[in-house]
């Protein structure tokens, strides 16, 4: 791919002088020395060939830093050697004029760095992403169109009912509400509420309408992290990296044998992948909350029919809107948690141990007697969930949801 070493290298400083490497105590000499190597390598007389070798020491280094103990603990600054060892390993693959290998390499590499890593100079793998991105796109959506005729578009089967929608707990509807309404008669009484056509008007619904070809295009050679198995409860659950291709032909178009349900269920999508970031809206409810726009949590939920999302709450109020598919949702009251069964431990004290729709009633007699609301939200609808509000949830078709936290 002619070209693409120049725009990557234009997107460094301009000299070695001004490729800045400040790290404080927290990382050995001998690891800044092997950055201050790998900096010299990029810039120097004797050209990168030795760049890729040193890249690879550093993100091996800094990866076994990532890996040890709890992510909470993990400190930042080896989160941003990571990053350099990402930056240092993308300019060692593209700057030999790169074939399209190369280039789909340097874009996991850098979707490895802004997942794993910390921001460094200026979020500089965000521009590599999206340099490298736009030189393969062209490539891509060929091989989609190639590789996508109109069977194999045919969607993974799988057989999820429909639950019939009790008129007497469904959550109440309401059309293109004003703010100080949904304020005074929802978000202060921290009741549950569909708003209808609060979203219609997202590029998402629009020019930009989400279907597979769609997010393949814009996103289909990102690495994301995925949730592999029926629910986050099973003992079988996993988490793994895979590109959105490789889920889509996986777990939504079943082409490759799969191993259960997966699920794109991740908040770093949008940060991403801007494309897709442009085509929602921040809804204007939102701004009733006391929290900063920067502090708004936006989700994506994607996957085919039949992911399942157990009884559960979050700390924040969620509005969850609907642009794909879709899905079967139950809500219980914080009222009532006691009724509800969380697990003992810390990690999912905040989730149920029923499963909703089919509970065992010996071992948790109590929960039957809970009321609840419930809902099919379909395409163009927007969930409110008050904070601390148990909520369920079922997808039944391939769905794309997006959601809002805030506070
Ligand atoms: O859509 C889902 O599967 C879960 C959504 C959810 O739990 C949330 O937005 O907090």
């Amino acid at each position: 791919m002619a070209g693409v070493w120049k725009e990557i290298r234009a997107a460094l400083p301009p000299t070695e002088a001004d490729f800045p490497l400040h790290f404080s105590e927290k990382v050995e000499r001998s690891v800044v020395k092997v950055l201050e190597q790998a900096r010299l390598q990029l810039y120097g007389s004797e050209g990168t060939s030795l760049l890729q070798h040193t890249a690879q020491t550093i993100l091996d280094f800094s990866w076994e830093k990532l890996n040890i103990g709890t992510w909470r603990d993990v400190d930042k600054e080896w989160r941003r050697v990571y990053a350099y060892g990402c930056l240092f390993k993308v300019a060692a693959l593209c700057c030999a004029e790169p074939g399209e290998a190369e280039v789909c390499e340097a874009i996991r590499t850098c979707d490895m760095g802004l997942l794993m890593g910390a921001a460094i100079m200026e979020d500089v793998l965000q521009t590599m992403v999206g340099i490298l991105q736009g030189r393969l796109r062209r490539g891509c959506s060929e091989q989609a169109g190639a590789a996508e005729g109109p069977g194999a578009k045919r969607l993974k089967e799988s057989c999820v009912s429909v639950p019939a929608i009790s008129p007497a707990k469904e959550v109440p509807r309401t059309k293109c509400l004003p703010l100080d309404r949904f304020r005074m008669d929802y978000l202060n009484q921290e009741k549950p509420v569909i708003l209808e056509g609060a979203i219609d008007h997202w590029p998402a619904f629009n020019d930009h309408k989400w279907s597979i070809e769609y997010l393949r295009r814009v996103a289909g050679c990102r690495t994301v992290p995925v949730e592999v198995g029926s629910r986050y409860t099973d003992e079988d659950w996993s988490q793994r990296l895979i590109t959105v291709s490789a889920f889509i032909d996986r777990y939504i178009l079943g082409k490759e044998e799969g191993d259960g349900v997966g699920y794109l269920a991740q908040h770093q999508l949008f940060d991403q992948v801007p494309e897709l970031k442009a085509d929602i809206h921040i809804p204007d409810y939102c701004c009733l909350g006391e929290g900063d726009e920067d502090d708004i949590t936006i989700n994506a939920w994607f996957g085919p029919a039949g992911t399942i999302s157990p009884l559960h709450h979050d700390p924040q109020h969620n509005l969850l809107a609907q642009v794909v598919g879709s899905k079967y949702i139950r809500l219980y009251s914080p009222e009532d948690s006691r009724k509800l069964y969380a697990h003992q431990s810390q990690l999912l004290h905040n989730t149920s141990q029923v499963d909703v729709e089919s509970p065992d009633n010996e071992r948790y007699p109590l929960f039957g007697e809970v009321p609840y609301q419930e809902c099919l939200l379909q395409p163009g609808d927007m969930l409110f969930i008050p904070a601390r509000h148990w909520h369920y949830v079922r997808s039944l078709q391939l769905s794309f949801s997006v959601s809002f936290w805030w506070c």
